[in-house]
């Protein structure tokens, strides 16, 4: 544990403190493995908050990124460069719309779905000036921005960061009368993820979306998906807004846009929504960049080719219907959707997460009792079953 120790202590003394991390200090990664500093091997179940799921430093991504950064990395968006053009290309393809705007981080995409919603409000929906209204969830997850964590429910992301960006309404999840009940004339979007993902992987009601989607649609407001974490294949459909059959007006994408290489997102919308935008009005230094349009467009192309999300549904069914009959007092219930597993407990989860981290199988809780289960989505059947043994014999120990 020395090396392990001297660069936690490195950290510890020069670092902010916002983080609370496993005590593992990774040096390399392949597809669903890790190996720490000390030459441990574990298999990786959050993959990065589902940003690596095509799996680690994937081969094809690697050759693009390296093939790329070696001839122009940056440009600004003041120049063109010959990498967004194919970009948007693929992404706009692969979503049906008409539209992208690339970014960095997940926040920055919400932030511009935000300026986006609120901007059609005014020029396309008719709301007199500074009156729109967003809705959003209680318990949702939409980054770390002042704006962002000004609309969350979770006390912590807020104590000390006020004051906030008013315009927001938080209803409950899942809970259509609520939505119908906060909606007035100057409401211009429902901002919603799909599946909540911090919360503890919160399946909503069934009809929940599609009921929001066409309330959305009765009352001229647009409905947002934020599937930084549930897109791109990590429920067992490409988006999960697919499992209620809805389109949202605008969608919100990040993470494993770019399979971990670098921060790429994207808000997606039609023309009568992107066109509110003018050369000016919003924007980043590294959004668009070759070098995350590059490795983005291959990304794309690798989740398809490698068909990651059939195998999503196949694996997380598998996984699932193994974790249920496990026998443990401990085990409350599991629930999820393809390869997003939320084994919820009685007690505390960390002991858990700490315990699967000796057996070589590295996990992260959520909200205090839920273990997440989110591997790569390239993870295979004998992978899933190495898994279990490992899972079974940390509850057997543990209860
Ligand atoms: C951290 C959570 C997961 C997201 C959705 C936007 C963003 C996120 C649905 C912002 C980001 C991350 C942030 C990361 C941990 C992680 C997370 F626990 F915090 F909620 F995955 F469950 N919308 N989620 O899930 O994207 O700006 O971070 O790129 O350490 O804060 P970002």
């Amino acid at each position: 544990m020395k090396k392990t120790q001297k660069f936690i202590a490195m950290e510890d003394k020069f670092g902010a403190h916002n983080y609370h991390p496993l005590d593992l200090v990774i040096t390399k990664a392949e597809g669903i493995w890790v190996e720490d500093v000390e030459g441990n091997r574990y298999m990786d179940c959050l993959a990065a908050y589902s940003a690596v799921n095509q799996g680690h430093c994937h081969p094809r991504l690697l050759k693009v990124f390296r093939r790329q950064a070696a001839k122009v990395t940056l440009t600004s968006r003041a120049f063109r460069n010959d990498q967004l053009p194919g970009f948007y290309k693929t992404l706009t393809e692969m979503t049906g719309y008409q539209r992208a705007l690339p970014m960095n981080s997940g926040a920055e995409a919400v932030e511009t779905a935000i300026k986006a919603a609120r901007k059609w409000g005014y020029k396309v929906k008719g709301i007199k000036k500074d009156k729109a209204e967003i809705i959003v969830c209680a318990n949702n997850f939409h980054g770390r921005t002042t704006t962002i964590v000004g609309f969350s429910t979770e006390d912590q992301y807020k104590d000390g960061f006020g004051p906030f960006t008013p315009g927001f309404t938080v209803i409950p999840f899942g809970d259509t009368k609520a939505l119908e009940a906060a909606i007035t004339p100057n409401t211009c979007a429902f901002m919603v993820e799909p599946i909540q993902g911090e919360a503890g992987i919160i399946i909503p009601p069934k009809g929940f979306l599609k009921k929001a989607a066409d309330l959305c649609k009765k009352n001229n407001v647009l409905l947002i998906c934020d599937e930084i974490q549930s897109g791109l294949g990590r429920t067992g459909k490409m988006f999960a807004h697919e499992w209620e059959g809805v389109r949202p007006d605008g969608l919100i994408v990040g993470k494993a846009l770019s399979g971990g290489f670098y921060p790429v997102s994207a808000f997606l919308a039609d023309d009568e929504v992107m066109s509110v935008f003018n050369p000016g009005d919003h924007g980043s230094t590294f959004g668009g960049n070759p070098l995350g349009c590059a490795v983005a467009n291959e990304a794309l192309k690798v989740i398809v080719e490698e068909k990651l999300v059939e195998n999503s549904l196949k694996q997380g069914t598998y996984f699932m219907d193994r974790l249920g009959k496990v026998k443990a007092k401990s085990i409350k219930t599991v629930r999820g959707t393809g390869l997003w597993i939320g084994l919820v407990l009685d007690r505390p989860a960390r002991p858990y997460c700490e315990a699967l981290m000796a057996e070589g199988m590295l996990c992260k809780e959520t909200h205090e009792t839920v273990i997440r289960i989110a591997p790569p989505l390239t993870i295979k059947k004998k992978d899933v079953d190495w898994a279990m043994k490992k899972i079974e014999k940390v509850f057997k120990a543990l209860g």
